[in-house]
């Protein structure tokens, strides 16, 4: 596999399941494959749970690990060609990727949406020119527009607790302070859709998703109605995508923070996030806390996910 950016590269999501699993039994199956490999993490942005996963799954396969954050003792990147550089960006990311790409044989990529221009976020203009220049395997660890490492763990931790074969999915819009990016909607959905679940959408008019993303899925703007007899519920916030309003927050309604009110219409539905989560704006800790809440092995997953993900790379 030379690029991981989003649910097509992934081929067969059977397949990929079934490599997860695998994994999952032994997940030093695979420890000779990384030797004298080594694998450059790329931060423009923080993380928690990539960063660990990630660099986990590397040591399971037997790599090195290099992890560069930008903006923290390393230059700032300028991103823009053409641009005259007089200002606070020492470095040109046309020089700095395949400097790093002469230093590693895969590399991992962190460069969430800036939330200032639709088009240049969705156009990724930080992720693109890795995979063009850097001459290595790149894959995404939250992009602009898609974060498919966090998609990949979702599936898997839903293929792991479903009891149906087709189990309803809702994924819900939920308040938050800040403006956040699109991009773990976007992929959830955009992987949601290759399954044959019967997967719904809800969130407060105004929220409407790229269409693209947004796919078969059935968008319901009443939350309490989405929930009804839903299996699994996957809370997250974004913001506007939208027009003019795109970056922008334009509810924070905590009647959307999921609690045991939405819960009780549910399947007794897990309770699924990414992570971070803003406890008592996206979800109360009555939820977050019961035995539904499946989101530490959510969590868990993402070491299989990536693991996947440096094998295929790793195996060309
Ligand atoms: C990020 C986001 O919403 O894209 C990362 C989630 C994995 N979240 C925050 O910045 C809180
Ligand atoms: N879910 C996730 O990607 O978490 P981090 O931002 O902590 O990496």
């Amino acid at each position: 596999m030379k690029q991981f950016t989003n649910v097509h590269d992934t081929g067969n999501l059977r397949a990929a399941l079934d490599e997860a699993f695998e994994i999952k039994r032994d997940r030093f199956k695979y420890v000779d494959l990384g030797r004298n490999k080594t694998l450059m993490m790329v931060f423009f942005n923080s993380s928690l749970r990539t960063r660990l996963s990630t660099q986990k799954a590397a040591m399971n396969l037997g790599m090195n690990v290099i992890v560069l954050d930008i903006g923290q003792g390393a230059w700032k990147l300028e991103t823009e060609r053409g641009v005259i550089m007089d200002g606070n960006k020492p470095e040109h990311i046309l020089e700095a990727i395949p400097v790093m790409g002469c230093y590693c044989d895969v590399i991992g990529i962190r460069a969430f949406a800036r939330l200032e221009d639709r088009d240049l976020d969705y156009q990724e203009t930080i992720i693109n020119p890795f995979i063009e220049l850097s001459g290595r395997p790149v894959f995404s660890m939250e992009a602009a527009t898609r974060h498919p490492l966090q998609s990949f763990a979702d599936l898997i931790t839903i293929e792991e607790y479903k009891r149906t074969a087709r189990p309803k999915v809702v994924m819900t819009w939920a308040p938050h302070p800040n403006a956040l990016p699109q991009a773990v909607p976007n992929s959830f959905a955009e992987w949601m859709n290759e399954t044959d679940y019967e997967f719904v959408i809800t969130h407060p008019e105004g929220y409407e998703l790229d269409a693209t993303f947004v796919g078969k899925a059935r968008v319901e703007y009443d939350q309490m109605k989405a929930f009804e007899g839903a299996d699994f519920i996957y809370a997250k916030n974004w913001s506007a995508y939208s027009g003019d309003n795109y970056g922008k927050i334009l509810s924070k309604d905590r009647n959307w923070t999921v609690s045991d009110r939405q819960m009780a219409v549910t399947n007794q539905a897990y309770f699924m996030h990414c992570l971070p989560v803003r406890r008592n704006m996206i979800v109360t800790d009555e939820v977050i806390e019961s035995p539904q809440s499946i989101v530490i092995p959510e969590a868990a997953n993402r070491e299989i996910s990536a693991t996947v993900v440096l094998k295929r790379m790793l195996m060309g």
